[in-house]
């Protein structure tokens, strides 16, 4: 071949594959592909309260299958495990596939010596915004949180807070003031706590909340909310209206997410941007309220929606009809995931902002190293060949799985509601 060498050219293997479940704080579940040629890749196959259902599909079906493929052809691999599982899409297929598709694209970058940016195209950014979730047991408490995150740099906060006269603390808030609303998972067992909710109070307190927020910090911070599924698709719309003054950078889940309908009386009603997604996992979820631009944002995780391959294809789609990107970053996607979304952030043209809850903690940093970096509330995406980021299973051996869940919800006559 004109004496050029590609490395690997002629034959490369898959030797192995291991699922490790546990981290600090999180039960992290992390693939890492092994090779023939020494380059391995890592991918996150984590589904928050369900991560031993993912690892089992990986060891059990998938696996098995990979051992002997050539990593390279990742497209084809996607499409023989999608394809051929013949009862397609879910959250726990998905999770497994983009797994695997995550460890492929991290040795293609090693491969290749180049960080993944720069194979879907190059940096279109220096940094790529990230917002933090502020959260109070009540509204002064939560303008203490949206405070340190602005002393922080953070350029943009999620804000959540306790309903006066709501007889549990509501979504992703605290029971007491200077409390962690959702960063920590419970676990106490698989059994869940109940949250009680109530619409009337809620449509009654939270825009004038909101206003207030927006008053005492002014208009240049980012502000986002997160109805997470709340509300009835009439309400919403009243909602999305009532919090147009605020000017929020983003209204997040206002309906149940299976009810793509629910977001054109939305759009007929209100012009604040809207969110959704993270519960979706395949562009099929999701197509045509992105080509009906009933959506501005996009949500999927890089994790669930199935891996880089399906979601450069989302991210495209979702381009061409003017939805901005605002990847899933809650607490449990590991830092394996949040790289490869990282990559896609630096890179999409139609980029928006990205979640950002990542622990941390020494732990977590000596469990995942990397230098992906955030400074003034920007990520900078690590320079390194794939996805920029390791995984110590020594550091890992420390960790199990412990069950968890999350809680559920119930309005006050006892009726389960959306959690
Ligand atoms: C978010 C989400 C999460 C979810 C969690 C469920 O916007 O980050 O709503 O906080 O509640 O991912 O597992
Ligand atoms: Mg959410």
């Amino acid at each position: 071949m004109g004496g050029r060498h590609r490395r690997g050219e002629d034959s490369m293997k898959i030797t192995d594959a291991q699922v490790f479940v546990g981290g600090p704080g999180k039960n992290y579940v992390t693939l890492k592909i092994m090779t023939d040629q020494g380059v391995y890749g890592l991918g996150d196959a984590t589904l928050n309260n369900r991560e031993t259902l993912p690892a089992a599909y990986l060891t059990d079906y998938l696996i098995p299958n990979l051992i002997g493929m050539d990593p390279r052809r990742s497209e084809d691999i996607w499409q023989f495990f999608y394809r051929g599982a013949y009862f397609r899409r879910g959250p726990i297929a998905m999770a497994a596939f983009g797994a695997i598709d995550m460890a492929l694209w991290d040795i293609k970058g090693k491969l290749a010596n180049m960080p993944l940016y720069d194979l879907f195209g190059g940096k279109s950014r220096d940094g790529a915004m990230v917002y933090a979730h502020a959260t109070g047991a009540d509204l002064p408490d939560l303008m203490d949180s949206v405070a340190s995150y602005l002393e922080q740099g953070y350029k943009a906060v999620r804000v959540q807070c306790g309903i006066p006269g709501m007889p549990t603390a509501s979504y992703a808030v605290p029971d007491q003031k200077g409390g962690k609303g959702d960063y920590i998972t419970d676990f106490s067992g698989i059994l869940p706590k109940t949250e009680i909710w109530d619409t009337d109070r809620y449509m009654r307190y939270m825009p004038s909340a909101l206003g207030e927020i927006r008053d005492r910090f002014g208009p240049d911070l980012h502000l986002l909310h997160d109805v997470h599924h709340r509300l009835l698709p009439r309400e919403a719309a009243a909602f999305a209206r009532a919090v147009e003054p605020v000017g929020l950078y983003w209204l997040e889940d206002p309906t149940p997410s299976e009810d793509q309908d629910a977001l054109r009386l939305i759009r007929q009603h209100s012009t604040t941007p809207i969110a959704i997604g993270e519960v979706f996992n395949s562009v099929y979820d999701c197509n045509k309220l992105i080509e009906n631009e009933l959506i501005d944002f996009i949500r999927l995780a890089v994790t669930y929606g199935g891996g880089i391959t399906p979601m450069k294809r989302i991210v495209d789609l979702a381009g061409l009809h003017h939805v901005r990107t605002g990847f899933h970053g809650a607490p449990s996607h590991s830092p394996i995931s949040m790289a490869a979304q990282y990559h896609l952030n630096a890179w999409a043209p139609n980029f928006g902002i990205q979640e950002y809850l990542v622990l941390g903690t020494p732990e977590c940093d000596a469990l995942f190293p990397s230098d992906h970096t955030l400074r003034d509330g920007m990520i900078h995406v690590s320079d390194a060949p794939g996805l920029g980021v390791d995984f110590d299973e020594r550091e890992a051996a420390r960790y199990e799985y412990k069950a968890g869940s999350h809680p559920v919800v119930r309005l006050q006559d006892g009726t389960l509601w959306n959690y």
